[in-house]
């Protein structure tokens, strides 16, 4: 991979690439570097401003408004020669400070270049509009290497390249907040390969899977119109010629709570939308559909439309794409039927039925449309979801429900089924994609989970996606930090290793035995008598000690993450963690008539015959003998990070500009605020203490050989580079000589720059008077 392309991105404007120095330009490049500096400004901004006068302790400026003023010199910051405005990777910065790298990544993202290297990172800035960088032609482009600037294409084509080469299996882990653009550049990604490793047809399944797991896993947040609400482990697998021989998708933690209910301003899972728009007559008449405003799930956050989305024709697409993956008529038929009945469930109400406040299901419109929906019989439903069968000693006794009780039992129903329903397509999917043989050494993992996440109130699901990005920027810290140090011992330089800060305190906040928030979670999950708030109050006692960890009043606590603090409020913690469906309910399903509820029931059963960890299966009755949410949650982390950590890393990370979700705003502010948290100015940071800048020894001989005083003409490259250092007297600690590239420290280039272009722009008046034209 080179490290320094100069091929310009052939954008259609009239962009003249942005590292071409202007020779036209008459300044001389050493006086106006002095003269540049960054300024902070009171709300936070960095602004070039020019330096008029230093004293050496002061300085008097000039602001971009034309503002004259004297500032200490502490609050300068050294900026970049113009010469590298817009590089394309930040390791080619002389100077790798905040407002530097902020500055770069704005001035290409303004000329649409959304895509920048941090060595070996791709920072990628959500546009929020359409950009011209996408498309066969651009990856014919990529693919023959006609194109060398950062994307995803480039990064994609690189683990292509290293599987075929080396046969590792890679993967490329993309992250970045909610609504940062992880989604799409995994389909970015996926587009690439299905073009390269095409042939089969089975690239056109693979591509299809998307509108299908977007349209069940996604949902309108107030972050993203179209947020992941589960992580997605995407393993393509290729064949000795590199075509795509088939693939498998890993899905994590869907978020169940959206079913039966959702913020404001929110939606719940976007096929409810869907199919209420867009199913035909006979379906609707079938199913008893209504608008979407009838549904109680649907109406209660008050939102039902996206800007710039036709649901109509959002669900044409989903069940073309259905029919692609070979989900026959009649499956994808009981699917809707299931959805129906989901939506019909949140509409039975309860009676109170006698003065200790029992109730009864009404029996309305929910409850005959749902019983028909799911082929029970209306008394068992009605039955189901008004008492509960218990086991108390040899006696069988059956508990009659209050109406808090009937409403969780209710949507408790509604979540499984949504959450099997979801679990049965993906199997589906899976089995239409398999992969003839298992196949090693072949494959291109695409890693996108949900988002970091941070809202007025956050529950227990931003805990788990919280804590599943926590593990994540692990993963990235070691494998980044470890990458860059060996590259230096690679080329035999001289390097003292660099410990890094990594998120272990945190990690360890949430996985310590006994004493952890995972272990106190599930311990207090299985007391009979644990309720949110004395877990949050032994949260208190426990772990107040611990420098991420902060008690909070009543309810809450907050946790510093890599990403920020987040307070979590405990309501609801200890329910969702238990993640109980009565047994009545999972017989109920059983019963049925129809053929989806049947296998979701003994899906259920067998879920809850597992081997049980921990306590669990202590707390009352039959019904709880299953894995903790938390538990299960993390088991699936620590086997993804299994999977990933035999793999060859790419990492991709997305960067929101603003949280508007609007094209053009570039929040410095916000932007500063991922690249610090996410790692990537620690990547850069950690480049700075070392040598940041590489040249291969042929590039430094043909840009600086013409300075010697010398014919070196016949000599070999490296000569030629040591000659030229030794000529310019660089300090023996600015540099380090490898086998193949010239190591620099911040800044040394600079110094050789300034020269060549001083003696560049000599010799091009002395032509130019001589011949008497400006060059
Ligand atoms: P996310 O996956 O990172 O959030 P998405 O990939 O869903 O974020 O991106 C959010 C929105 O940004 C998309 O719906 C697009 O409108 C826009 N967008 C992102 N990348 C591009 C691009 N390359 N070109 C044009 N528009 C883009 V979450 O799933 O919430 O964490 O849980
Ligand atoms: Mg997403």
């Amino acid at each position: 991979r080179p490290l320094d392309a100069d091929v310009p991105l052939p954008l259609p404007s009239n962009s003249t690439s942005s590292r071409e120095y202007k020779w036209s330009d008459t300044t001389p490049y050493a006086s106006k570097k002095k003269l540049q500096s960054w300024f902070q400004l009171s709300n936070g901004n960095w602004e070039l401003v020019k330096i008029i006068t230093t004293s050496g302790t002061e300085s008097v400026i000039t602001l971009s408004d034309g503002k004259v003023s004297k500032v200490k010199d502490e609050t300068l910051v050294p900026a970049n020669p113009d010469i590298l405005d817009g590089v394309d990777d930040l390791m080619q910065l002389s100077y790798l400070n905040e407002p530097s790298v902020l500055y770069n990544l704005q001035y290409r993202y303004n000329q649409n270049m959304i895509y920048t290297k941090a060595g070996p990172v791709l920072v990628a800035i959500n546009p929020f509009k359409k950009v011209p960088l996408y498309g066969n032609d651009y990856i014919e482009a990529y693919k023959c290497k006609a194109i060398e600037s950062p994307h995803v294409y480039a990064i994609t084509d690189t683990a292509m390249r290293e599987m075929m080469r080396d046969e590792v299996n890679q993967s490329i882990i993309i992250s970045g907040e909610s609504g940062a653009g992880k989604t799409e550049t995994a389909k970015i990604a996926m587009q690439y390969l299905a073009t390269l490793g095409g042939g089969s047809g089975i690239e056109y399944e693979i591509l299809k899977t998307n509108p299908i797991l977007e349209a069940f896993g996604n949902g309108k947040t107030l972050r993203n119109d179209n947020s992941s609400r589960f992580g997605k482990l995407i393993e393509i697998h290729f064949s000795e010629t590199g075509k795509i021989s088939g693939a498998n998708i890993q899905t994590f933690l869907l978020e169940k709570s959206r079913v039966v209910q959702c913020n404001e301003g929110e939606r719940s899972y976007h096929i409810f939308y869907q199919l209420c728009a867009g199913a035909p007559p006979s379906l609707r008449e079938k199913l008893n559909l209504q608008s979407v405003d009838d549904y109680k799930y649907l109406n209660q956050s008050n939102c039902y439309s996206i800007t710039g989305v036709n649901d109509a024709e959002e669900f044409r697409i989903v069940k073309e794409a259905l029919d692609v993956v070979h989900i026959s008529k009649e499956d994808q038929e009981n699917v809707f039927a299931m959805l129906a009945a989901v939506l019909w469930l949140g509409n039975i109400s309860f009676a109170v039925v006698d003065n200790e406040n029992h109730v009864q299901a009404v029996e309305d419109e929910g409850l005959l449309s749902t019983a028909k929906l799911i082929g029970c019989d209306i008394e068992d439903l009605k039955l189901t979801l008004s008492t509960r069968k218990m086991k108390v000693g040899n006696d069988n006794i059956v508990q009659k429900l209050t109406l808090t009780q009937a409403i969780d039992a209710r949507d408790a129903l509604a979540k499984s089924i949504y959450a099997c329903l979801f679990d049965w397509l993906v199997e589906q999917i899976n089995k239409s994609l398999a992969v003839g043989k298992r196949r090693t050494g072949r494959s291109i993992s695409i890693l996108d989970i949900y988002g970091f996440e941070s809202f007025n109130r956050n529950s227990f699901e931003q805990f788990c996606i919280n804590y599943a990005n926590e593990r994540l920027q692990q993963h990235f810290n070691r494998h980044l930090f470890k990458l860059e140090q060996e590259e230096y011992i690679q080329d035999g330089i001289d390097w003292a290793k660099v410990e890094f800060e990594d998120n272990q305190g945190c990690l360890n906040l949430f996985e310590k035995k006994p004493l952890g928030l995972l272990s106190l979670l599930d311990e207090e999950s299985t007391f009979p008598n644990g309720t949110d708030l004395t877990f949050a109050n032994k949260l208190k006692q426990h772990l107040n000690s611990n420098s991420c960890f902060k008690g909070e009043r009543d309810r809450a606590f907050t946790v510093s993450h890599y990403a920020g603090e987040v307070t979590y409020d405990t309501t609801g913690f200890l329910e969702k963690n238990r993640d109980l469906l009565h047994l009545d309910s999972i017989q109920l399903l059983s019963s049925s008539t129809c053929h989806l509820p049947q296998i979701f029931a003994s899906h259920m059963l067998t879920q809850s015959e597992k081997p049980v960890v921990g306590a669990l299966h202590k707390s009352g009755g039959a019904d709880s003998q299953k894995l903790s949410v938390a538990t299960k949650f993390k088991g699936q982390l620590f086997q993804l990070m299994q999977r990933l950590e035999i793999t060859t890393p790419h990492f991709i990370r997305c960067i929101k500009p603003n949280n508007l979700q609007s094209p053009g705003s570039y929040e410095q502010g916000l932007v500063l605020q991922q690249l610090r948290c996410c790692g990537v100015l620690e990547v850069v940071r950690i480049s700075k203490s070392g040598f940041p800048t590489r040249m291969s020894h042929q590039k430094f001989a043909r840009r600086y050989g013409f300075l010697l005083l010398e014919n070196v003409a016949s000599q070999n490259p490296l000569s030629v580079s040591v000659a030229i250092l030794h000529q310019f007297k660089i300090l023996p600690e600015m540099y380090q000589v490898g086998y193949t590239k010239l190591f620099f420290r911040t800044g040394q280039i600079g110094v050789l720059e300034d020269t060549r272009n001083r003696t560049l722009h000599g010799i091009l008046c002395v032509q130019s008077s001589f011949r008497g034209y400006r060059a």
